[in-house]
This record gives structure tokens, C-alpha cells and sequence, in this order.
């Protein structure tokens, strides 16, 4: 008897793993119920979607798309007068906009409802992006054959059936990419706003000035990418042991380019944030327009040059009215091209040396009563705050801008660990969370010894997934103010974009999905079992992710 019943037990043991394996969709939904039967997309499936609608007609052309290149068959879309019926049926995938209620729930505006079943699938939302994150669900529940870019010979495109009600935690699913050490090609950049819409996430944080270069053009300072995106050369090695390669290092997106981006992010829902560094980090301004500087030459004594040295440098934007001028037309131009609520004004790692040296620092700090550096950097901060503010924006600044006074409107991105965002919304301001203990994807994911060379730190997928963006310290009220979590990959030492995907995949599928999903479905083993699958998908989108991790799943 007890041999028989664990026998039995076995048997539905692994009737539920097989059945788990079916949905391993990534970031893991809300709300999924699976239910017995498969959906089977062929060539008498029709894709259905409401009548004029302009914005559901492009995700129906998406996945209609996928299907044709992977399967060879051709979906029909079909306009229907009200395909607002959640019972599948007749063999069509529906699109159906949902203006309220739906399943006794109140949709918010990147929430869905997917339904599948023998006889059909709906998918339906409150908004196109609902719609959009419902079709990305719908994806990853076909076999991972779908993001192949060739025909795909014996697949069964089948949908597990199920019903799934989803939200997202946080509105702010982000990731940055930092192209001055590095620069990296428009279509790549697409490619990676692809990726990123494929793991729900929302934001594009593209880091385009630094000490390394500038990387966009700014018409009425054409020097900016003439002189300010090319360097002569780069540090190779470590900090410890390190040489310049002998090879130089240019590029910069256009304004044609830059809009091209923004249009292509926000056909997949993705909001681009544009980050201009000040006062720190400008050595690339510094050596287009020396006339920024506190001094007509750098500290060291020579010219200004766009170094190809990481790390820290003293020469800083010096807060003249010059430079409050040129930095305000470059955020005129800036804003034009961004129709971003946000705009990103670095804010990190500002040495204080060329001020306190500075006659003209010294002489604005008693005249305006500031009692130190800290606070001029807050002076300058607040300018560009309330310019902003002026112009229908609002400002984010790395959490260094809590030191002498925050500025009124400021969103601050928490990195030195979690202090800053705990302070932030305290002081009631919103904060964006990435510590760089769970963060920061330029640190090593595997021993260092196996590894390309890497900026330091340590920060394994494990890791990555067991981050907690929201403080136990604050309160519900105080809690609000976290608008969620970010992945910020710097590029010192990663010059490909192949390696920029080594780095960020699989870490980035763990901050999406602690981005995504409620805390309380945190499980490590069942998010690496779907990363398994979720591996296989990424293998046919060509993304060279960390092979270390497949074992894991294994
Ligand atoms: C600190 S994070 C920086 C970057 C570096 C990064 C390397 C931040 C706001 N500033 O300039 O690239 O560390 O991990």
C-alpha cells in the first residue's frame, strides 16, 4: 500500500512539474491559473482586432510576424465590430480592449487578461501597452521557436491553456546603458529596447555624457561631437595594472537617430531617459568648450582632453552664467528630441577641488551664502531643477544630490546603496533603487578568475534576484515614493555588444521580474526553472547570454 501511494505521489509529482513547465513565462504574471488543453495556432487561426484601432493593429502585424517567419504560415488580421467578449472561441486570437472592469477587476494601464483554451485565446487590456504585455506573455507561452529568425521545421505552436490576470509592483522597470566609455550602434541599441519590452520592462536609461565622450549631437554646439565623442585612446587592464591600447575610440548618435530611437522604444512602450552629466563628469564638454572649466586649462596643467581614463576627474563644470547657459541649451535641445516626463542630470561624483580653488567659486558661494561646496553643488542642481521644472519636466539626480539640499522636484537614483532612497522618500521625494550590491551588472556574475575582466564587485544571478527595492523602514505612505528598480550597466570594460549582453543576461530577467511580480511570489528555484526555458528563447533571439548559468537550471 505505502508502496503503491508513493508511487502515486511520484506520478503527480511530476504531472505538476511537467504541468509548471508549460508556463514559464518571465517576469512571472500575478495571477495564472493553468487549465487542461492547448490552443494550436495554424493555418485557419485568425488574429482579430477592434475596428480602426491604430494603435492594436501593430501588435496584431507583431505577432502575425513571428508566426509567419517561424511556421511559414500566414495569420488573416481581421477588423471586428466589438471583440469584447472574453470566451475564446472560433479559432481566433482576439484583441479586446477593455475599458474598465473585467473578471470583477479594475484594469490600470499596464495591466492585462489573457484566456486561452482549446478553442482560442484572448488577450485583453485597458490600453495598448496592457495589449502589448499581453502579447509578450502570449510569446513566451508558445515555444520558445517563436523568436527564431528562420523557419522552424516540426514545431507544434501550441498555447498552454490557462487564464491570466496581470500587474505589474512598480512603475519604474528600468535599465541603463552607459555608451560613453563605450559606444555602441543605433541598431544595437534597438535590439536592446527589444529585449527589454520582451521582459516588460519600461525604461530606457541612456547615459550619453561623460568624461569619455559625448555622444549626442548638439546643433548649437557642434564642437560637443567633433571634438567632445572622439578619444585618442583607452585604459586596458585593471586600475592596479594597466596600459592606454593604442587605439582610438569615437562615436555619437544624431538628432535623426536619437528621434528614431525614441519612436522606435515607444512602439514598445518604452520610455526613454536621456542623461546629461553635470557637474561632474564632464571632462568630454570640458575639451570641446574649455571655456566651461573654472580654469582656462585642466588642474593638471594642460589642455582639456576627453580622457580614455576611468574613474574619477577633478575638472568639473564650473557654475558661471556661461555654463548655466550652454547646459540650458543643450537641456532646450535635449528636451525637443525626449518627450520624456524625465530628464536625467547625473549629479555623481563631483570633485570639489576645481571650485575650492576657484576666485569666482568662492566670491558666488558668500554672495549667494553657501556655506560649502556641497551646497554650491546643490545651487547649481536647483538651477537646472527649476529650469526644468519650468519647461513641463521633472529631474532625476544620482543620490549625491541629497548633499546640500535636495532640489524641490527631484527624483533621486538611489546607487550608493539604499540610503538615498530611504532619505528621498522620507523627505517625500520619489527615488529610483540601484544599489550597486544587487544592481550594478558591470560586477562580476561568476568567480573572477573564469570571468572577462570586470570593473569589481561580486553580484551573482542569486543575488541579483533576492533584491527587496522597497525598505523596511518606511511606511506605507513613505513606500510610495519607491517607484522601483533599475539595472545600470556601466562600460568601462565592455567594449562589444556582445559582451553588453554577457553582462546583462541572465541578470537583467531577475530585475525584471523583481520589477514585475509581488514579492511574495519570490521563489529563486522556480524562477531558474523557468530561466531554462526562458534560456532556449534567448537562444534563438542570438543573445549571447552567460552559459555559466545554464547548469543551474539543469
Ligand atoms: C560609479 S554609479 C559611477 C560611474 C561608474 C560606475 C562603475 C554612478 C552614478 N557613477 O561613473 O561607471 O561607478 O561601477
Amino acid at each position: 500500500m505505502k508502496k503503491i501511494l508513493g508511487f502515486l505521489s511520484l506520478l503527480i509529482l511530476s504531472f505538476s512539474t511537467i504541468a509548471q513547465k508549460k508556463y514559464t513565462i518571465i517576469p512571472k504574471p500575478l495571477e495564472l491559473t493553468p487549465l487542461a488543453g492547448e490552443f494550436v495556432i495554424d493555418a485557419k487561426t485568425k488574429i482579430v482586432i477592434p475596428k480602426g484601432s491604430a494603435e492594436i493593429r501593430p501588435l496584431a502585424e507583431m505577432l502575425a510576424e513571428r508566426v509567419a517567419v517561424t511556421s511559414g504560415v500566414t495569420l488573416s488580421i481581421e477588423e471586428s465590430d466589438a471583440p469584447s467578449n472574453l470566451v475564446p472561441a472560433n479559432k481566433a486570437i482576439v484583441f479586446a480592449p477593455l475599458k474598465a472592469k473585467a473578471m470583477n477587476k479594475t484594469l490600470g494601464e499596464e495591466d492585462y487578461i489573457l484566456k486561452a483554451d482549446a478553442k482560442g485565446i484572448v488577450i485583453a487590456a485597458a490600453t495598448g501597452k496592457g495589449e502589448f504585455y499581453a502579447l509578450q506573455s502570449l510569446l513566451q507561452l508558445l515555444p520558445p521557436q517563436i523568436f527564431s529568425s528562420s523557419l522552424e521545421k516540426s514545431v507544434k505552436w501550441s498555447v498552454p491553456a490557462c487564464t491570466i490576470f496581470d500587474q505589474p509592483r512598480y512603475g519604474h522597470r528600468g535599465s541603463m546603458l552607459d555608451v560613453s566609455r563605450h559606444f555602441f550602434p543605433v541598431s544595437f541599441i534597438k535590439r536592446h529596447i527589444d529585449l527589454l519590452a520582451l521582459h516588460k520592462m519600461n525604461r530606457f536609461h541612456w547615459h550619453l555624457t561623460d568624461d569619455q565622450g559625448w555622444r549626442i549631437e548638439i546643433k548649437k554646439y557642434p564642437k560637443l561631437t567633433e571634438v567632445g565623442s572622439k578619444r585618442k585612446e583607452s585604459m586596458k587592464g585593471h586600475y592596479n595594472d594597466w596600459k592606454f591600447d593604442g587605439t582610438p575610440h569615437e562615436g555619437f548618435y544624431t538628432q535623426e537617430e536619437i528621434k528614431e530611437v525614441v519612436a522606435y522604444a515607444q512602439k514598445k512602450f518604452i520610455t526613454v531617459i536621456p542623461e546629461i552629466e553635470m557637474p561632474g563628469h564632464a571632462l568630454a564638454a570640458l575639451a570641446s568648450y574649455p571655456e566651461l572649466g573654472c580654469t582656462p586649462t585642466s588642474l593638471k596643467g594642460g589642455p582639456y582632453e576627453v580622457t580614455g581614463i576611468w574613474g574619477v576627474h577633478d575638472d568639473v563644470f564650473c557654475p558661471t552664467e556661461t555654463t548655466f547657459k550652454f547646459l540650458e541649451d543643450v537641456l532646450t535641445e535635449v528636451i525637443e528630441l525626449f518627450p520624456s516626463q524625465y530628464v536625467h542630470i547625473g549629479g555623481d561624483e563631483c570633485p570639489k577641488i576645481s571650485w575650492q580653488k576657484s576666485k569666482f567659486c568662492q566670491d558666488l558661494m558668500k554672495k549667494e551664502g553657501l556655506k560649502d561646496e556641497h551646497e554650491l553643488q546643490s545651487y547649481f542642481i536647483k538651477h537646472f531643477d527649476k529650469f526644468l521644472t519650468s519647461k513641463g519636466k521633472k529631474i532625476i539626480g544620482w543620490d549625491e544630490i541629497l548633499e546640500g539640499g535636495i532640489s524641490p522636484n527631484a527624483t533621486i537614483m538611489s546607487w550608493r546603496g539604499v540610503e538615498g532612497g530611504i532619505a528621498a522618500a522620507k523627505q517625500n521625494h520619489d527615488a529610483i533603487m540601484t544599489p550597486t550590491g544587487f544592481c550594478y551588472l558591470d560586477y562580476y556574475q561568476s568567480d573572477p578568475t573564469t570571468e572577462p575582466l570586470a570593473i569589481g564587485g561580486y553580484l551573482p544571478l542569486e543575488k541579483v534576484y533576492s533584491y527587496e527595492p522597497t525598505p523596511k523602514e518606511l511606511t506605507p505612505e513613505q513606500a510610495k515614493h519607491i517607484l522601483g528598480l533599475q539595472a545600470n550597466l556601466w562600460t568601462e570594460y565592455i567594449a562589444t555588444t556582445s559582451h553588453v549582453e554577457y553582462m546583462l543576461y541572465p541578470r537583467i530577467c531577475a530585475i525584471a521580474e523583481i520589477g514585475w511580480s509581488p514579492a511574495k511570489h519570490k521563489n529563486y528555484e522556480d524562477f531558474t526553472g523557468r530561466l531554462k526555458t526562458h534560456f532556449e528563447r534567448l537562444k534563438y533571439l542570438a543573445v549571447n547570454y552567460a552559459k555559466s548559468y545554464y547548469d543551474i537550471t539543469a
